[in-house]
C-alpha cells in the first residue's frame, strides 16, 4: 500500500506526478499546512510537518528526491529516471539542484524568517530571494530552449519538479509567460493525462487557466 501526503501549492507536486506517472495504485492524502489544527494532526503522523511524505507498507519516506528515486525503483518500466548511468546521474543532479537551490531561493523570497535573520533584514532577504528565484526560472527557460523535456528528448521526474517551479513563479507574480520555452514546457506537461489527473486532484488553478486560454 502506497500513500502520498501532499499539499497545494507544495513541492509535493513533483512526487505526486512521479507516482501518477508510475501507473502504480496509491492513496493521495491532502494536507492543509495552512490550517493550524490540521497541521497539528499531521505532525502526529510526520513530526517534521513537511510534504511530500510517502508511506509504503507502513514505512515513511521524506524528501522529494528520495521519494522520486524510490518510485522509479518500484516501477522501472515507467522510465521515470533515465536508464543510462550518466543520464541518470544528470537527472539526479537536476533533482538535487531543485531541492537545494531552486526551492531554497523561492523559500527565501516568501519566508525570510526561516533563515533566522532579524525582522529588519526580512525585506532585503525577500528581495534577494526574488532576484535569485527569477534567475532560477530563467535558467530553467534556457535549459528548455530547443528541447521538449528537462532531460532532452524524454520525459522524466525532473519535469514534474520544473512544473512546480513554474507554478510558484506564476503564483508569486513573476512574468513567467515571457519565458517562452518554459511556458511551452508547462503546456506540454498539461497535455499529459497523468499530469492532468494530478492537477485536477490538487485543484490546481493551472487547469482552469489552461481552459480559459
Ligand atoms: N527538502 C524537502 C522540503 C519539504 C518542504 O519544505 N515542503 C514544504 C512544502 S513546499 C512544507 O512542507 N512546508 C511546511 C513546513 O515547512 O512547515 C523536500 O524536498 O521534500
Amino acid at each position: 500500500m502506497l500513500e502520498l501526503y501532499y499539499f497545494y501549492p507544495g513541492c509535493s507536486l513533483a512526487a505526486h506526478i512521479a507516482l501518477e506517472e508510475s501507473g502504480m495504485p496509491f492513496l493521495a492524502v491532502r494536507v492543509d499546512l495552512k490550517d493550524a489544527a490540521k497541521n497539528a494532526e499531521y505532525k502526529k503522523i510526520n513530526p517534521r510537518g513537511t510534504v511530500p511524505l510517502l508511506i509504503h507498507n507502513g514505512v515513511q519516506l521524506l524528501e522529494n528526491v528520495a521519494i522520486m528515486t524510490y518510485i522509479d525503483a518500484l516501477a522501472p518500466a515507467a522510465k521515470l529516471l533515465p536508464a543510462d548511468p550518466m543520464e541518470r546521474a544528470q537527472c539526479l543532479a537536476f533533482l538535487v539542484w531543485g531541492a537545494s537551490t531552486a526551492h531554497i531561493n523561492f523559500r527565501m523570497s516568501f519566508r525570510p524568517e526561516r533563515f533566522g535573520a532579524g525582522p529588519a533584514l526580512h525585506e532585503e532577504m525577500k528581495a534577494l530571494g526574488r532576484t535569485n528565484y527569477w534567475a532560477t526560472l530563467q535558467t530553467l527557460n534556457e535549459r528548455l530552449t530547443g528541447q521538449d523535456w528537462i532531460m532532452g528528448k524524454d520525459f522524466s521526474v525532473a519535469d514534474g519538479y520544473a512544473l512546480r517551479f513554474y507554478d510558484w513563479g506564476r503564483i508569486a507574480k513573476f512574468p513567467v509567460e515571457e519565458l517562452k520555452a518554459f511556458t511551452a514546457h508547462k503546456d506540454r506537461m498539461l497535455a499529459r493525462p497523468a499530469v492532468r489527473r494530478v492537477l485536477e486532484r490538487e485543484a490546481s488553478p493551472l487547469i482552469q487557466l489552461a481552459a480559459a486560454q
